[in-house]
């Protein structure tokens, strides 16, 4: 078994028709020996964006499906953009990225979940021995991305490389989810709320629907925000607060985050007890900020028994809602790994066409992206992990 296992890594780029530009592709590989899975989407054509047109980001607001092929859990994640033959692109070029499992409910809302975020600043995530995101050999994951190159000049044939960590599901002992609570979240819409002038709140009361353990947790706001705080509802004990980097300006650079722990010291977290989420504002500017604020909390999530999570219902109207508002989905062929497909997992892996987001739910901007929720304190969780227990 010392031998790498490498399944098909089969990029269709040679069989598309010259005539025209070649259409994305999707290519699954398994790294047995080193525990990963690659995943290979592209080529892409990006034009060259100058960074005075930040806004312009080249948008590919697409889902890109995918069967995670492996039983075991996800560990780690590294991205990068490479050439049709390997040479690395720069990094800056994945602004944003999402990684959504189609097949898992989030803890807190009907959504699908959101299993990771990747942004130009992310650091590669590797989460301590043994402690992973459970997921089953042919789950429905998805990814969508938005580009913007400003390297100075325009790149042709771009493939995004997504390196996946995973452990096999006997070495999984730590089974972890991803959690995400915003102060203003409406399903399929946007989260964002006119900010008033001065000091204010905007506050969420929420219940988790299983008991487990919380083992850190990362904020986000949007400028003038001074600090999201997490809450016992009941007791109005504050169980964190994390406060916002700010300059002179009010304008914030990130927020801080907290790590409880992987093991004993994680937080305990009791099923159906009323817990809050609070954004802090100070908006000197004396006037309201159309839809100017935001804020809500990721962490990381241990369950004290994984058959209690709530079981993703295909028919609520919050999660078709959900799953509208995602990135319109365009036709992706995908490449499938050598071993153990039939016909039916091959069809799974085309496009399913997803209605259009909609007018008022402005899903697919730039803005939005940054937002979704993900697992951004995961590398600093390693940090500290490493620190706490070796
Ligand atoms: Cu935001």
């Amino acid at each position: 078994m010392l031998a790498s296992l490498l399944l098909a890594t089969t990029l269709a780029t040679s069989a598309a028709p010259r005539s025209r530009a070649a259409e994305p592709q999707i290519a699954i590989s398994v790294d047995s020996a080193r525990g990963e899975v690659i995943i290979t989407a592209g080529p892409y054509d990006l034009p060259n964006m100058p960074p005075d047109m930040a806004e312009m980001h080249m948008g590919t607001p697409q889902v890109l499906r995918f069967d995670w092929p492996v039983d075991g859990g996800l560990r780690g994640f590294n991205l990068s953009m490479q050439t049709a033959d390997g040479k690395p692109l720069p990094k800056s070029i994945i602004h944003h990225l999402i990684a959504v499992n189609f097949d898992r409910r989030q803890i807190v809302y009907q959504m699908v979940e959101r299993l990771f975020g990747w942004g130009k600043e992310t650091d590669p995530v590797m989460l301590p021995s043994g402690v992973g995101v459970p997921l089953a050999k042919g789950q429905h994951l998805g990814v969508y991305a938005m580009w913007h190159n400003d390297s100075g000049r325009d790149i042709h044939n771009a493939y995004l490389k997504m390196t996946l960590a995973f452990i096999p599901k006997s070495r999984l002992q730590n089974p972890v989810l991803p959690m995400y609570v915003d102060v203003n979240n409406h399903i399929g819409g946007v989260t964002t709320f006119d900010l008033p002038p001065g000091k204010s709140t905007r506050a969420y009361d929420f219940e988790f629907p299983l008991s487990g353990r919380l083992i850190g947790i990362g904020g986000h706001l949007h400028d003038y925000g001074v600090a999201v705080r997490f809450e016992d509802a009941e007791t109005g004990k504050v169980l964190v607060r994390l406060k916002a980097d700010r300059d002179g300006k009010g304008e914030i650079s990130k927020v801080g985050r907290f790590i409880w722990g992987f093991h004993e010291e994680a937080l305990p977290i009791e099923a159906h007890h009323r817990y809050r989420v609070v954004a802090e504002y100070d908006n000197p500017t004396g006037k309201t900020i159309a839809q100017g604020g935001m804020g809500h909390i990721n962490g990381v999530f241990s369950p004290n028994d994984m058959a209690e999570w709530p079981v993703l219902d295909l028919a609520n109207a919050d999660i078709q809602r959900d799953i509208a508002a995602l990135p319109t989905y365009n036709e992706m062929r995908a490449s499938r790994p050598a071993k153990a497909h039939d016909s039916r997992e091959a069809m799974d892996m085309k496009s399913m066409p997803m209605s259009k987001p909609p007018a008022d739910s402005g899903s697919a901007s730039a803005s939005d992206m940054q937002d979704m929720p993900g697992m951004p304190g995961m590398s600093r969780l390693q940090q500290r992990a490493d620190s706490t227990h070796h």
